[in-house]
């Protein structure tokens, strides 16, 4: 028999994260139901949610029906209600129109709008009552990402006896992008609520702590340190408070992804793939959601120059660029998909051969099986972006060369970067240099591709996505209670 579920105000660790880790499925007779879609994320906690009472508050990815609480393998998810307004003001809005572009280079224009920040904080607000009424004494609450930065705060306030982590999972601006945030303040405030604070690359750290100093904060060692705060209806203060800001690269279940690729069905799929593609001597592979940080644009201008400048030939190589439909209802979005589509079919009118399409394009949400076929069916892999927190699709694509072939072109804009130096690292605004990068990696000899390969391997399979997860809990858990710092004021 099923045991019982654990009541509020049990768990002792606690997940929140905009979305849970759940789709759902609709039945051919209309009745719908929640199925598991583990991530990266869920993979890694799952041990550990099972061993410590673990929930997870979350949206489910439609508006206006917040199923009941269930459990899944173990792990209690929690769904938290979005009316059909939040998902256009708190979702599509804030989040998606203005946190979005802003902590990517403003790589698109931010747009700031008054409501769309009220409802930013009336749902961080939620999530926070949510997690407050879950979590037992003393528990460990990890909060996600850019929706949610307001949560920490929240969370402390309701509840001082908790640890609180936030991972920030796109990068941090500096700050003379990040200034420009009409609520920089609140912002701020919002994540010093934290214990530790977690982002993807050194530099994304500092740039928060630079943030907090111009905002007139002091910081040592990566430690905010923050002055006691006035107690309601008391004289005394809170006593001060230390917030740790690091770097804690994310990374993928390498050992589940190689195990995959090595199932021989998988490289009976991509054999398949190339004949399909007819069998060129070079396969050029993008993998992304269609986002306007991915630089998809970019790259698709550098293989069309060198198809115009007779480098590539048509018959002789093919680009495959996958791209996952990616929060279509929103504007600049719409926009850059046009833009992608005219590209692609200007590059395949002007060079394609018939039953040879020099760019094949797939609008398309693949699945894990396919997905690992088309890396080990790819020569080289373009990884563009223009700016990412940190690119786990470079990261698949290493994890399953367990063959030491293939070759990656990574951008020097995603965090990926810092941790795979011997890729082929290109800057994608510089065109020239990326389309000399790309031809660099289409004639790698087979010796250095694997000498490359196997040096990325080591970094990635050393540190995977269990060892990010527990090194992050680690310190988040060892973080001194409140009332055991000494009080300076
Ligand atoms: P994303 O911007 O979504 O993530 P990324 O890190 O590349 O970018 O993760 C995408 C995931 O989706 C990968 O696991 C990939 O395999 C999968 N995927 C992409 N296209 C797909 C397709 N067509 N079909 C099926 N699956 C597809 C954000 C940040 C990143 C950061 C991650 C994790 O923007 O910088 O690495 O969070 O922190």
């Amino acid at each position: 028999p099923p045991s019982e579920p654990p009541k509020n105000g049990h768990h002792d660790l606690i997940v929140v994260a905009n979305r849970l880790p759940v789709d759902r499925k609709v039945a051919a007779d209309g009745t719908t139901s929640w199925v598991p879609s583990p991530g990266g994320l869920v993979t890694a906690l799952e041990p550990v949610m099972q061993r410590n009472a673990g929930a997870w508050v979350g949206w489910s990815g439609s508006a206006g029906e917040a199923p009941e609480p269930f459990e899944a393998r173990g792990i209690r998810l929690i769904p938290v209600m979005l009316d059909e307004r939040e998902v256009e003001e708190f979702y599509e809005g804030m989040a998606n129109s203005t946190l979005w572009p802003l902590y990517h280079d403003v790589v698109a224009r931010p747009q700031f709008h008054r409501s769309w920040w009220e409802s930013y904080e009336q749902v961080n607000q939620r999530f926070a009552d949510r997690a407050a009424a879950e979590a037992a004494p003393n528990a460990l609450v990890w909060v996600q990402d850019y929706q949610l930065q307001l949560v920490p705060q929240m969370l402390r306030r309701l509840r001082p006896d908790l640890r609180i982590g936030f991972f920030n999972h796109i990068p941090f601006p500096p700050y003379e992008l990040f200034a420009q945030l009409p609520w920089r303040r609140r912002v701020l405030e919002g994540l010093l609520g934290a214990d530790q604070l977690g982002f993807q690359r050194p530099a994304d750290a500092n740039n928060f702590l630079r943030a907090c100093r111009r905002n007139g904060l002091s910081t040592r060692r990566g430690m905010v340190q923050l002055p006691g705060e006035p107690r309601f209806g008391s004289p005394d203060h809170h006593p001060r408070r230390e917030v740790n800001a690091a770097a804690f690269p994310i990374s993928i279940d390498a050992r589940a992804v190689q195990e995959l690729a090595e199932r021989p069905e998988i490289q009976m799929r991509a054999k398949e793939i190339r004949r399909e593609l007819g069998d060129p001597r070079v396969v050029l592979l993008g993998v992304d959601r269609l986002d306007y940080t991915k630089g998809i644009l970019h790259r698709l201008k550098a293989v069309e120059e060198l198809f115009e400048d007779g480098d590539l030939e048509a018959q002789d190589a093919v680009l495959v660029q996958v791209a996952t439909p990616s929060r279509e209802r929103v504007d600049q979005y719409q926009k850059m998909r046009q833009d992608v589509e005219v590209t692609v079919g200007r590059i395949n009118g002007d060079y394609g051969k018939i039953g040879h399409p020099a760019v094949h394009y797939l609008h398309q949400a693949y699945g894990r099986d396919e997905l690992a076929a088309l890396y080990l069916a790819a020569d080289v892999l373009l990884v563009t972006a223009l700016r990412d927190g940190m690119n786990l699709v470079a990261k698949e694509y290493v994890a399953t060369r367990y063959d030491e072939g293939g070759a990656l072109v990574l951008s020097e804009f995603a965090g990926a970067a810092n941790e795979l130096p011997q890729a082929f690292l290109i800057n994608p605004h510089d065109i020239d240099g990326m389309k000399a990068q790309i031809m660099r990696a289409v004639h790698v000899t087979p010796k250095e591709a694997q000498r490359r390969m196997r040096a990325m391997r080591r970094r990635v399979f050393d540190h995977d996505v269990a060892r990010w997860a527990s090194t992050f809990l680690k310190v988040a858990a060892s973080a001194v209670e409140p009332n055991a710092v000494a009080s300076v004021s």
